[in-house]
């Protein structure tokens, strides 16, 4: 789930970002080094898996990278090579290449399952010639396979219509009276899940929000945060003071609308960055505008509502109320339980079938978002980890997951298409068929969060589409591509 190296080339700037290296399921990136147009580094990452047996599929990190002009001090998306015999990987991974060049997926090249020590990778970038600093970037996925899935479950709140969602369904679209639940009609175009896509494994975490924040420069980070990059080291960046464990705060002010701020994780205040600064813990506070910022940045994009069933459900026949690990059981948990609160190993101390964080309502604001994957270990199974089908965690409960609906013409104009890697001089993003980042129209939200109860958490429950553009404590997100 994590990013991270910086490395420097012959630019003779001052730079100014680092951050310490976290543990527990967190993809590790270290001894890069430029040749040409060759970057190669060192990758690792815990709990990886490529397997034969249902669910049929395989983990990845979605590589992409950032350079950095010397002269103009702007960070750029890197394209890389689309061919995959311009890259290299040693074993036990390889590389799978996209069409756009906007990344590229390193996983298991062979069926096994387990941690990835530390292998050699070696990208293609296709970037014009000059001296630039770069930082590489890695985001855990989970693939999920072309295959039909059932949409709704028959009881929960809005639900869909029971219906299959098939390769004839995608070509042909949906009528509103067949999909249901007061939707618009859907056209093909429309992504509904059936096709094969990969999803982020995690809710964006604290840790990577501040990486996205520290490539933005000055006027990006204005709109990005609730406090402006100017103020002072210390000063909370998402909100008035410290508050429902967000600990993201100004490491060095901005200044003069040209000079960019640079954050830290602080959430025990202090020395930022230590290990008990909540680096792990799913990202809060954010609004539609800066989770469709995040995804254009990282040229991934946001999920439909019919993905984010198919995430949860996969091809399994649907169960009535079922909760996004496949049954009906469901046991709340809060922040207040953990252990070693706030640092990589935040656990949960019992961990039985179903357990998930979700609340009873507006008395439980004194908690907060946890650390993503806090119930899976190396020997929990699907409903003791909280685990989708395809293995995303967290899909119910911690944070909302913001989707993208059918209940208006605003949503289902949504195509599928991937951030480009750069977002607008304002810090907006900028890709067509996206929902508004300022309006949000056609987005909503799923999976329910550490505040509201269960019902939320269903994995067909559609009570939560409403369109709220701002930030709020319990609002977080994820993508795909
Ligand atoms: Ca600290
Ligand atoms: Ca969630
Ligand atoms: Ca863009």
């Amino acid at each position: 789930m994590r990013i991270v190296y910086f490395f420097r080339t012959l630019c003779v700037i001052i730079l100014i970002t680092l951050f310490s290296i976290s543990k527990a399921n967190n993809v590790q990136i270290t001894g890069t080094s430029v040749s040409g147009s060759n970057i190669t580094f060192n990758i690792s990452w815990d709990n990886s898996w490529n397997t034969n047996l249902a669910p049929n599929n395989w983990d990845a990190v979605w590589v992409f990278i950032k350079y950095q002009d010397c002269a103009t001090r702007l960070w750029n998306h890197a394209n890389l090579s689309t061919l995959i015999s311009d890259h290299s990987a040693a074993s036990p991974l390889q590389v799978e290449t996209v069409t756009d060049g906007k990344g590229v997926y390193i996983r298991r090249s062979a069926l096994g399952g387990g941690n990835i020590g530390a292998t050699s990778i070696t990208l293609k970038m296709t970037i014009p010639v000059g001296t630039y600093n770069y930082k590489v970037f890695g985001i855990e996925m989970v693939k999920v396979l072309q295959e039909n899935f059932d949409l709704g479950d028959g009881s929960s709140t809005g639900t869909y219509n029971s219906i299959a969602i098939t390769a004839t369904t995608q070509a042909s679209g949906l009528s509103a009276a067949i999909l249901g639940g007061g939707s618009v009609a859907v056209p093909s175009t429309f992504p509904m899940g059936y096709n094969e896509f990969y999803c982020m494994k995690y809710e964006i975490t604290q840790e990577q929000y501040v990486e996205f924040l520290n490539t933005l420069t000055y006027d990006q980070q204005k709109t990005r945060t609730v406090n402006d990059p100017i103020n002072a080291t210390g000063t909370y960046a998402m909100q008035a003071s410290y508050s429902y464990r967000n600990g993201i705060r100004i490491s060095l002010p901005g200044n003069n609308n040209t000079l960019p701020a640079v954050y830290a994780c602080d959430a025990t205040a202090g020395t930022e960055n230590s290990t008990n600064d909540g680096q792990n813990i799913a990202a809060n506070f954010l609004s539609w505008g800066d989770l469709s910022a995040y995804l254009d940045w990282s040229a991934l994009r946001p999920m439909s509502e019919l993905e984010f069933e198919k995430i949860c459900r996969g091809p399994l026949p649907r169960v009535a109320g079922e909760y996004p690990w496949g049954t009906t059981a469901i046991q709340a948990a809060n922040s207040s339980a953990v252990t070693s609160p706030l640092t990589p190993s935040e656990s949960y101390p019992t961990v039985v079938n179903g357990l998930c964080i979700y609340g009873i309502g507006t008395t439980q604001t004194i908690y907060g978002p946890v650390r993503v994957g806090i119930f899976a270990t190396s020997t929990s199974g699907r409903a003791s980890s909280g685990a989708s089908y395809y293995g995303a965690m967290e899909m119910g409960g911690n944070v909302w997951e913001r989707v993208v609906t059918t209940a208006s013409s605003a949503g289902v104009a949504f195509t599928g298409n991937n951030g480009d890697g750069s977002i607008d001089a304002t810090g907006e993003s900028n890709q067509s068929s996206w929902p508004s980042p300022i309006n949000a129209s056609g987005t909503g939200f799923r999976g329910g969060d550490y505040i509201n109860v269960s019902g939320f958490v269903r994995t067909s429950d559609r009570n939560s589409l409403v369109v709220q553009s701002n930030r709020s404590y319990e609002r977080g997100g994820r993508g795909v591509r």
